[in-house]
């Protein structure tokens, strides 16, 4: 029978990772209004520093981890540290993520390998890390953060929109394995969301008007506006709780609709 204490996330451990600011610092503020003890990390201390006391802001007591999320050892070592430090996670958010713009022809090699080092094999690395705990605890859940270019392609992103789709396929693959020990791993792929990461999309142009890219999105958006870390944050609880305990492999798309429209047509 529905139980809307389903919704809860009270008693539960959320590592969320990258979540200083910007959509993860929205996840976790959520998850932690909800009732889930937050846990999160940053590559440095500065950044953490000013995490902890935006968390505190909010009155929240987050426990922050110094760790790059592309480093195995330094992840599974911030693992355990929070197991013995804070308890098992039941809710881990993949959410740490870079991007660089640059045409395909001019990217190098390592360019490439440094943003699909974070946006995919880190949330391979940080789930591995994971998952035994949540197989002991007898649940768990992961979400992982893709994109619209977990579906679209565009100019200057080949790496980022390699990533993210395979972000979609290990979600999927990690609901295939796991989905038999009670772990949920969904995604979500949020549109454009004003953040640090797309701020260079919304820049002002010199004579005070609009970012062509800026208003592209505004144009290519049914909603008519960038998203915000805000409109991430229901979606997000929902596929941290148990009421979408069936729901699995699923990339839930938080885009103001711009997966569905064509676009405007020439007037
Ligand atoms: P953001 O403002 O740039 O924040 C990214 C976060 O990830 C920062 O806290 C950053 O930490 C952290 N991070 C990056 N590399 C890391 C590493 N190696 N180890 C640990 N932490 C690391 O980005 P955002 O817009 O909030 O995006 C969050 C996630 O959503 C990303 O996966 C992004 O691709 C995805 N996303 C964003 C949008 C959008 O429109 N904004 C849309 C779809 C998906 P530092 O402070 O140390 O750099
Ligand atoms: C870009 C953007 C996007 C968004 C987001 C869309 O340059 O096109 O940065 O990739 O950040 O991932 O969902």
């Amino acid at each position: 029978m529905f139980d809307p204490k389903d919704f809860s996330l009270e008693g539960k451990i959320a590592l969320v990772t990258g979540a200083s600011y910007g959509i993860g610092f929205g996840i976790a503020s959520a998850f932690a209004k909800c009732g889930a003890t937050i846990v999160f990390n940053d590559r440095n201390q500065e950044k953490l520093d000013q995490g902890l006391a935006a968390y505190r802001e909010l009155g929240i007591e987050a426990h922050g981890y110094i760790c790059d999320v592309t480093d195995e050892e330094a992840v599974q070592k911030m693992v355990g540290q929070v197991r013995e430090e804070v308890g098992i996670i039941d809710i881990l958010v993949n959410n740490a993520g870079i991007i660089k713009r640059i045409p395909m022809t001019e990217m190098t090699a390592d360019e490439f390998r440094a943003v699909v080092d974070v946006d995919l094999n880190a949330p391979f690395i940080v789930s591995k890390a994971v998952i035994p705990g949540m197989i002991e605890k007898g649940h768990g859940k992961i979400i992982n953060i893709c994109s619209m270019m977990s579906e679209l392609g565009r100019e200057t992103v080949s790496a980022y929109a390699a990533a993210k789709g395979g972000l979609k396929m290990l979600t999927k693959n990690i609901c295939s394995e796991y989905g038999a020990y009670n772990i949920q791993c969904n995604g979500i792929g949020p549109g454009y969301i004003a953040t640090p990461q797309t701020a260079p999309l919304r820049e002002r142009q010199p004579d005070g008007s609009r970012h062509p890219f800026d208003s592209f999105i505004v144009a290519k958006t049914p909603a008519e506006r960038w998203g915000t870390p805000e409109d991430l944050q229901g979606p997000a609880v929902f596929l941290a709780s148990d009421a979408s305990n069936f729901v699995n492999g699923h990339i839930l798309y938080v885009d103001g609709g711009i997966l569905a429209y064509i676009g405007k047509q020439p007037q």
